[in-house]
């Protein structure tokens, strides 16, 4: 019994002691080349994050018809300050719809994003990233600068309180493990 089995050096002993050291720092490296090529930077802070700045303005699109080719909608329009509907005057009727310019900001997971809100039309609007807790407001000839790491995949309303339910835009933030080439 015991003769030709496999035993395991004694690293009680001083110099074993540093073999086996030797052993499990290879073996640690060994493992972590493996598995660390199959995992690219993941981490919600990564550190490989694009800065980007990406312009979003608070807009008011009009539109105006001549009420005897086109007839005054009879259906109520949705609830909301977002969205008018003007019965006709002098012949013609318009509608509006507020929204954020553009509607939708794709980042990376881990992208550190500087959107730039600028007011156009509205004199305000009380607004907030849900989900990223961000809360803010725009103002008409303002600058508005909201800084955030986009460290939560997902997709993420951008909302202004007022004028609901057409002023919304969506922050979509993808995994980096999905980026093939680098963010503009
Ligand atoms: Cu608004």
């Amino acid at each position: 019994m015991g003769q030709g089995r496999f035993r395991l050096p004694d690293f009680t002993r001083p110099g074993a002691r540093w073999i086996g050291l030797g052993l499990l720092a290879l073996l640690v490296g060994a493992v972590g080349a493996r598995f660390g090529k199959a995992r690219p930077a993941e981490s919600p802070m990564a550190a490989t994050g694009a800065r980007r700045t990406v312009w979003v303005a608070a807009v008011e699109f009009k539109g105006t018809a001549d009420a005897g080719k086109e007839p005054f909608p009879a259906e109520e329009p949705p609830p909301g300050q977002g969205i008018r509907l003007m019965p006709p005057r002098r012949g013609k009727w318009e509608t509006e719809a507020y929204r954020w310019d553009p509607g939708l900001i794709v980042a990376y997971q881990g992208d550190e994003l500087d959107l730039h809100f600028w007011g156009v039309n509205g004199d305000v609007h009380p607004a907030e990233i849900e989900g990223y807790g961000q809360r803010f407001t725009v103002r008409r000839g303002r600058l508005t600068r909201v800084r955030l790491v986009a460290d939560k995949v997902g997709l993420f309303r951008i909302v202004c309180h007022t004028h609901t339910p057409s002023m919304v835009s969506y922050l979509l933030v993808l995994p980096r493990s999905v980026a093939t080439v680098p963010a503009p």
